[in-house]
């Protein structure tokens, strides 16, 4: 996989900018004694936002861009100037992007549309400057408020590709062909196990120029979910799927065995998996005369539509389109398309203007109680070379 243009899974770290300070300076000019304060507000961080673009399909450009830095907001100036706004970083994301803490592993939030903005990380607010705090008891305030901090975090960013069927089966099953014949998708056949490496999509047509999408995975196998084959990590670009089409080889032992297992790694994975509505389609029928069919139809498993089907001889073909096209379609599924991201149910999803998943501290409101602070206190605290005091007062 390392040398895969498939990326769909990156860790960047992320920082949005800090708030510039406010400043303390006093308005001095030839003949005005007691010009009074006149520091201008610092400017705001810039914000870390992601933002989902329809002409992305993997996380590969983020792959070499592991930090993501906003820049800070500029310190307030003389004569009530305002500082610089920091610059905003928009990350731009593949739709079906979910976004986890990279240290809790907490579900942070998902990009599902074009265009959608979620703000991640709130740049920290500018400082006031000293003219705001002039009172008729102290009229020459030497204070400011300092500009909010800088967030910092380290978010996992997964891709989940957005598709109507999901293929589920062993390796060789026939995933791929079956995704080759119905879609003008050209993914790697062979007759070896682990063909299919990375998912790939593909739009079947349908009748009346409808149609639907179809997601093939690598193979799966017995203990995927301990890890072995390509393990399961796969199985999240079914998550999002309403039909999970099953299919299992005519030439194997037990198809209602293959299918348990396979019923079984997925629940693994993530039990809402099985809640999804499947369908069966065992293949290469084209090997299979009626005889051994009827036979094989007994032992299917009777909790779930089955088919046979030959995507060499188109066997079936239409049968499993009009059954897929029924199956994405009916209402029960179209709810069932949401699915809950492991490991947390909540949803930060945020929609509203300015309502960010990570926000700074508030700045804090005992700007009075540091009247009594000596010079000292504010140069440690405070005191940068684009602010300014008139100690004569
Ligand atoms: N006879 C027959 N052979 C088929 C049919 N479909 C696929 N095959 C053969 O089965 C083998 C495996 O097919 P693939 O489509 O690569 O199987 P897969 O499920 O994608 O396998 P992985 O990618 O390894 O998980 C190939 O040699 C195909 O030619 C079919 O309908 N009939
Ligand atoms: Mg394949």
């Amino acid at each position: 996989m390392a040398d895969s243009n498939f990326i769909d899974y990156v860790k960047i770290l992320c920082r949005s900018g800090k708030g510039g300070a406010g400043s303390r300076h006093f308005h001095r000019a030839k003949y005005v004694p007691k010009g009074g304060p006149d520091g201008g507000d610092g400017g705001r961080g810039g914000h870390i936002i992601l933002r989902g673009n329809r002409n992305l399909w993997t996380l590969l450009h983020l792959r070499y861009q592991r930090h993501v830095f906003a820049t800070n907001g500029e310190s307030g100036g003389a004569g009530r100037s305002f500082g610089r706004d920091g610059e905003d970083r928009i990350i731009e994301v593949p739709i079906g992007t979910t976004v986890f803490d990279a240290d809790t592993g907490e579900f942070l939030c998902e990009v599902t549309e074009d265009g959608q903005e979620v703000k991640l990380l709130r740049g920290g607010k500018g400082g006031l400057g000293n003219w705001h705090f002039a009172t008729s008891t102290n009229r020459a305030p030497r204070y400011a408020q300092p500009g909010q901090p800088a967030i910092e975090k380290a978010v996992v960013l997964e891709l989940k590709l957005l598709g109507d069927v999901g293929l589920v089966g062993f390796p060789n099953a026939g995933k791929s062909t079956l995704l080759s014949t119905i879609s003008a998708a050209k993914p790697k056949i062979a007759d070896y196990p682990f063909t299919t490496m990375e998912p790939s999509l593909g739009i079947v047509s349908y009748r009346d120029g409808k149609s639907f999408v179809m997601a093939d995975i690598p193979g799966i196998i017995e203990g995927a979910s301990e890890g072995r084959g390509l393990g399961l990590r796969f199985l999240r670009h079914i998550e999002r799927n309403a039909v999970l089409l099953f299919m299992v080889s005519a030439d194997t032992d037990s198809i209602k065995h293959d299918y348990e297992v396979l019923l079984r790694e997925l629940r693994e994975f993530n039990p809402e998996l099985s809640d999804k509505s499947r369908i069966l389609a065992v293949t290469k029928a084209d090997m299979l005369d009626d005889e051994l069919k009827e036979e094989l139809s007994k032992e299917l498993p009777d909790d779930l539509p089955t088919l046979f089907i030959s995507s060499v001889t188109g066997e079936g073909i239409t049968e499993l389109k009009d059954l897929l096209w029924r199956e994405i379609n009916s209402e029960q599924n179209m709810v069932q398309t949401t699915i809950t991201h492991r490991p947390l149910d909540v949803r930060h999803r945020v929609e509203e203007e300015d309502n960010f998943i990570f926000e700074a501290e508030p700045l804090d409101d005992d700007e009075e109680s540091r009247d009594d602070w000596s010079d000292e206190d504010w140069n440690d605290e405070f005191w940068n070379e684009e602010t300014s005091v008139n100690k004569d007062k």
